[in-house]
């Protein structure tokens, strides 16, 4: 996969992208990246890309023009996605990133200011994607959060295991708890069934601890994840249990 993030602020990808996940990734050829800055494309002496925006009201806009250049000198294809991060985009979900990490290119434009002219969205943008509702200063912490969460989907990167089908999220529910050594710390054990060695003991009190969990914090994933009718069945005595 390639990924090129359009920024103000370039500086902001160093750190993340030459830590070890990342890292490998390039190292093996699964992932390239490239950070390029729309400044570049200003087109001006002053370097300005920002104006204030028709109708007042105060704050600054990412011009149209500098942003579409700036897109245009990295897109190859009419169909690459082209995603802004922005508060008004889809969520960002476990879907959302498996979804992308099968493509072979993404453009990641990060918006500042007040936010970017319409005009360039409707020309040169075709997806939006919001990591969460909350407002940030710029898209550049949101592109981090997608990289993250798309290039550890691509087959590969985490190594053979594939622990990615083991993840939160990944069949829906959240995950129950995890050990390791000791056994006791703090006079707190270990439950006896995960050093039993019975395997499809271990399989089941694990899906039922990460039915409880979900149960327990995110009720709403329990309607869209895939229950067998075992797990209705525990999940009908939690509730019974529970006196509801
Ligand atoms: C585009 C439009 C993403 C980008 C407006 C970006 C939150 C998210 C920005 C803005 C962002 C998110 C300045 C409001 C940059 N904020 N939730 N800010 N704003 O993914």
């Amino acid at each position: 996969m390639k990924i090129d993030v359009l920024t103000l602020f370039p500086d902001m990808f160093s750190a993340v992208m030459s830590e070890s996940m990342m890292w490998k990734a390039r190292e093996h050829g699964l992932l390239e990246f490239e950070v390029h800055d729309i400044r570049d494309h200003a087109g001006n002496k002053q370097r300005k890309v920002d104006d204030s925006p028709y109708g007042g009201g105060g704050g600054m806009i990412l011009k149209a023009d500098v942003l579409t250049r700036a897109i245009e000198a990295v897109r190859q294809h009419d169909e690459t996605p082209v995603i802004l991060m922005s508060p008004q985009g889809r969520v960002l979900t476990h879907r959302v990133a498996a979804e992308l990490s099968q493509c072979e290119r993404l453009i990641l434009v990060c918006g500042h200011y007040e936010g970017v002219d319409e005009r360039a969205r409707q020309l040169a943008i075709n997806d939006e994607i919001s990591i969460g509702d909350y407002v940030l200063t710029g898209g550049e912490l949101a592109a981090l959060v997608l990289i993250d969460a798309v290039v550890r989907l691509i087959p590969g990167v985490l190594g053979a295991e594939g622990a990615q089908h083991r993840d939160s999220h990944a069949d829906g529910l959240l995950e129950g708890p995890h050990y390791t050594r000791p056994s006791e710390f703090r006079g707190l054990r270990v439950p006896a069934v995960l050093t039993s060695g019975h395997h499809a003991e271990v399989d089941r009190w694990r899906r039922r601890q990460a039915l409880k969990r979900t149960w327990e914090r995110r009720p709403d994933l329990l309607e869209k994840a895939v229950l067998s009718e075992e797990d209705r069945a525990y999940l009908s005595q939690l509730k019974d249990e529970a006196g509801d």
